[in-house]
């Protein structure tokens, strides 16, 4: 009887890879090569214990077609392996992007700290980067409007330092007691099930109409700033006020922000809805080439210090996490980079596995008795014993500190270190060689006086929530502002309940009368609701242009990428021409064609597709162009996906460069050309146009609130 086998695929594989952390030594009966029958050598395939496998094809059966034994070692230890292989995800958090890199000071901070990654100029410190959202589960979509966290994990030679922050500098809540309501508000709803990664619907909007104190970040979600073109174009926020430590003991109060090279830039509602079912992976993925291509993303390190006195003059509490420091109040000092330039090598060991916690800070970095980051400082090391399922998660290779670390604490599931010796505690005399305290330069907190009395208390300096919501709102440009109101007016539109609806706008007119009508107006509300009474009067602040996302885009095509829709009969020349002056302005440039396997050019040559028509819409391009011959004009205007590939391109306000054949499909999409179209022999005209969006034209392509 010959045995039946599949197809062996670790035939073709490449050869000799050893991947195991292991190494040769302890690959058991796997240990030397083997040489299969086509003549490549390859490592021997084994159980955990080391024992090569003969087959890997068939289960061990009584007969041929009999039932399977139970004494089939080898199939059971798989299988068990396989049926653990998932950790419970992040409660929030869970879909996430990691990259590595480093960390490069550039300006020293001497005179307010002792924490060396933030005293050496010029010295580098390996990092490991997670961008993530925060409602969706780990398999949820890269676009849902949400904010983005912004996890760094600086492996720096005095312990790790995790900053722990998001794409926005501020926070729904003031107290951590509130954290499980407001995370059980926005998840899909218990009873049905959905929606998924989504705000828009009525137990998000319930909890935050009875939540003032989230106003400010409300306008943040509905801004822009949620709807991100790629993580590499935007800005994180270590959110809280923290403490710097210098040699004398003195502290200063410090808030983290990092800035993209490439500037912020957004996509368009309609876009982002679109680009969820185009590529679902679309965050993910584009950094992943990003960093395949050598185009490494990098940010600013920035610090605003200040001291307590400074902070006693603000008009809010620095300790409220719903409040910011405004640039214009506290410049902002540029301190060093941070450049990811490697792809992990596996997703799970890293990026999944990776623990951040606040908690991780540095000798000469403290906390600030900010009471949302107080609860954090217990709430992510609770959440890591039971993501990962054991005190000993620092011990994974992407949680371990890079610097030598030693102490007395010993075994718990799954104990890696193999301490020697008699002497696991200390003080001990018995033990010359082992861990001891270092009053110096160990960690200290800051000497702070407390006093006051004991209770469950607000402070009065939390109770103004809507100044800063206000000042947010006023900072925007008017492109900026229509799109809020009409964030608001899609997702109140798809709560059911009225008085939630009505609760909202009435919060609104707090923040400003207008904000409050063009949502009403929207939302067909007969009448205007009442606002509620305020805890503290409103202030009128200056308004800050650094909160706006287009005064902070940037003039440039680096990071962004062209489309270029041919068909057979397009014009190579033209075709070569205008994708040569978006390489050259630091653009990727697509080729979309009818076929993945390229278009017969009109002189007979074949031109590859990096991407089908179906599968590759406008969405995913920054700026298009349309290169068409006239019988290919006529083929697309046949094609809804062609229409649709122009169409969107010019509702979601994107430079389009066209020929004459790409003026014909255009024509047959019913679009009448603005200044942002442009003939394809314009290459200035149209690289300009591409920097940006044609804001002007979003008033004739949708009806904003
Ligand atoms: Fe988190 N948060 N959070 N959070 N958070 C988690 O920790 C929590 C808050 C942030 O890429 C959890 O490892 C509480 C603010 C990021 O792995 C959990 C409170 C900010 C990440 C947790 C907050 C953040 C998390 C879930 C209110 C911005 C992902 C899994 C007191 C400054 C890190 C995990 C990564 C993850 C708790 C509020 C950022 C449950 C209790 C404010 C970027 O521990």
């Amino acid at each position: 009887m010959s045995k039946e086998k599949t197809k062996n695929n670790s035939k073709k594989t490449k050869p000799v890879e050893n991947t195991t952390p292991h190494g040769d030594a302890q690959r058991g009966t796997g240990g030397e090569l083997h040489q299969s029958a086509e003549g490549t050598q390859h490592p021997a395939l084994t159980t955990n214990q080391g024992v090569a496998l003969s087959d890997n094809q068939n289960s061990l059966r009584a007969n041929p077609r009999g039932p399977t034994l139970l004494e089939d070692f080898i199939l059971r230890e798989k299988i068990t392996h396989f049926d653990h292989e998932r950790i419970p995800e992040r409660i929030v958090h869970a879909r996430g992007t990691g990259v590595h890199g480093f960390f490069e000071l550039t300006a020293s901070l001497k005179q307010y700290t002792t924490a060396r990654i933030l005293t050496e100029a010029g010295e580098r410190t390996p990092v490991f980067t997670r961008i993530s959202t925060v409602a969706g589960g780990a398999g949820s979509v890269d676009t849902p409007r949400d904010v983005r966290g912004f996890a760094v994990k600086f492996y720096t030679k005095e312990g790790n330092w995790d900053l722990v922050g998001n794409n926005v500098p501020v926070f729904f809540i003031q107290d951590a007691i509130k954290f499980p309501d407001l995370i059980h508000a926005v998840k899909m709803e218990p009873d049905r099930g959905f929606p998924q990664s989504a705000s828009a619907h009525d137990t998000f909007w319930d909890f935050i109409s009875l939540t003032p104190e989230s106003m400010h970040m409300v306008m943040w979600i509905m801004s822009d700033r949620t709807l991100p073109r790629s993580l590499r174009m935007i800005e994180g926020f270590g959110v809280h006020s923290f403490r710097l430590i210098n040699k004398a003991g003195e502290s200063t109060f410090v808030k983290f922000h990092w800035r993209p090279k490439l500037g912020l830039q957004s996509t368009i509602w309609d876009e982002t809805v679109k680009i969820a079912g185009a590529d679902p992976d679309f965050h993910r993925r584009e950094m992943f080439e990003a960093i395949q291509a050598g185009n490494f993303p990098e940010w600013e390190f920035a610090v605003q210090l200040f001291t307590q006195e400074e902070a006693d003059a603000f008009p809010f509490d620095h300790l409220d996490a719903t409040k910011l420091i405004p640039e214009e109040l506290v410049p902002l000092r540029v301190i060093g980079r941070m450049v990811l330039d490697r792809w992990p090598n596996n997703f799970f060991a890293e990026t999944e596995q990776v623990a951040y916690c606040p908690s991780h800070v540095v000798p000469g970095i403290d906390f600030s008795n900010d009471p949302l980051l107080q609860g954090r400082l217990f709430s992510y090391l609770d959440t890591q014993l039971s993501r990962l399922g054991s005190a000993n998660f620092h011990q994974i290779p992407i949680n371990a500190p890079k610097c030598p670390f030693a102490n007395h604490q010993r075994d718990g599931h799954m104990q890696m270190a193999q301490p020697a010796g008699r002497v696991a505690y200390e003080p001990n005399s018995l033990s010359e060689n082992s861990p001891r305290e270092t009053p110096i330069k160990g960690f200290r907190s800051a000497t702070v006086p407390e006093t006051g009395e004991k209770g469950r208390i607000r402070a009065e300096s939390f109770a103004d929530h809507y100044s800063q919501a206000r000042q947010f709102y006023l900072s925007q440009t008017a492109y900026e502002q229509a799109h809020i109101a009409s964030a608001l007016v899609f997702e109140l539109s798809k709560v059911e309940h009225m008085h939630i609806r009505e609760a909202m706008v009435g919060h609104f007119r707090h923040i400003e009368e207008d904000l409050a009508k063009r949502v009403a107006v929207g939302l067909g509300l007969e009448k205007m609701p009442n606002a509620p009474t305020t805890a503290a009067p409103i202030l009128e602040m200056q308004p800050s242009p650094a909160l706006q996302i287009i005064g902070k885009m940037k003039s440039t095509l680096m990071g962004r990428c062209v489309g270029i829709l041919i068909a057979d009969g397009s014009d190579g020349a033209v075709i070569k021409k205008i994708k040569k002056a978006a390489i050259d302005a630091g653009a990727s440039v697509k080729i979309v064609a009818p076929k993945v396997g390229g278009a017969k050019l009109a002189d007979g040559s074949m031109l590859a597709a990096d991407g089908q028509l179906a599968g590759t819409p406008s969405v995913l391009f920054d700026a298009v162009a349309v290169i068409l011959s006239d019988d290919g004009a006529k083929a697309l205007s046949m094609e809804g996906a062609a229409i649709d590939f122009v169409r969107d391109a010019f509702g979601h306000l994107k430079a389009i460069a066209l020929d004459k054949g790409g003026q014909a499909l255009l024509q047959a999409a019913n679009i009448a050309p603005d200044a942002g179209v442009v003939d394809v022999n314009n290459k200035d005209a149209f690289l300009a146009a591409a920097k940006t969006r044609q804001w002007e034209r979003e008033k004739s392509v949708r009806m904003l609130a």
